[in-house]
């Protein structure tokens, strides 16, 4: 099987990738190869900090990688959270702050309208730099429901739904997700290259 670097520090991240990846790659993490760096993430855009997280690894480390670079994007709210997603509340990954920050910033606010959009970049031998793009349209509802999942999963019901990703099981989420449709396309692209 062959093995690809996922470039991130997030193990629900991994644990997702992995599941849908896992019969097909053997899909290693940072850990696994020794890294324990503080990957910078200092782009403006999704594609650009996934870009930059992937090629940090290909450089320092020499293997072939792809990395994630995704978040939540609030209409009311002009895009916010967006590539700040992760650090919405002031503190790296504190999912309960951030997700009492965005109920806080909507109260009042009718439109609920919001979107996760998740952006791969593949490094991948001496190729240029290839990229795959997943969006799932949803709102935000009152209060977070559910414990599945992560991030901002308990406060997002994506359209055509009747509960929230965290009362989701992974497969569900992983059919229609923003990850699970940028995986589709990065595992389109890989099955073609390797034959
Ligand atoms: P790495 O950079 O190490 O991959 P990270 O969590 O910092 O991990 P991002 O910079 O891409 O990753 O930020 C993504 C944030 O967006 C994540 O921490 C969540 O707050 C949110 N997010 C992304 N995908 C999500 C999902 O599937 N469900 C809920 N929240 C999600």
């Amino acid at each position: 099987m062959e093995k690809i670097v996922f470039a991130t520090n997030n193990a629900h991240k991994l644990a997702e990738i992995r599941q849908m990846l896992g019969s097909r790659w053997q899909v290693l993490s940072l850990a696994e190869i020794g890294c324990h760096d503080d990957i910078p993430e200092t782009a403006e855009t999704f594609e650009g900090n996934a870009l930059q997280k992937a090629r940090w690894i290909k450089d320092k480390y020499g293997y072939d990688c792809f990395a994630d670079d995704s978040g939540l994007e609030v209409d009311a709210l002009g895009g916010a959270p967006g590539i700040h997603s992760a650090r919405y509340s002031g503190v790296h990954g504190d999912d309960t702050a951030n997700n009492e920050k965005l109920l806080g910033e909507l109260v009042g606010i009718a439109d609920r309208h919001a979107r996760f959009r998740c952006c791969i970049a593949l490094l991948r031998g001496n190729d240029a730099p290839a990229f795959f793009e997943g969006v799932v349209e949803g709102e935000i509802i009152d209060r977070p429901t559910g414990i599945a999942g992560f991030g901002y999963d308990p406060l997002f019901r994506p359209d055509g739904w009747e509960c929230t990703f965290a009362q989701a099981g992974a497969d569900e989420k992983n059919a229609v997700s923003h990850r699970g449709r940028a995986v589709e396309k990065l595992a389109e692209y890989l099955a073609a290259a390797c034959n």
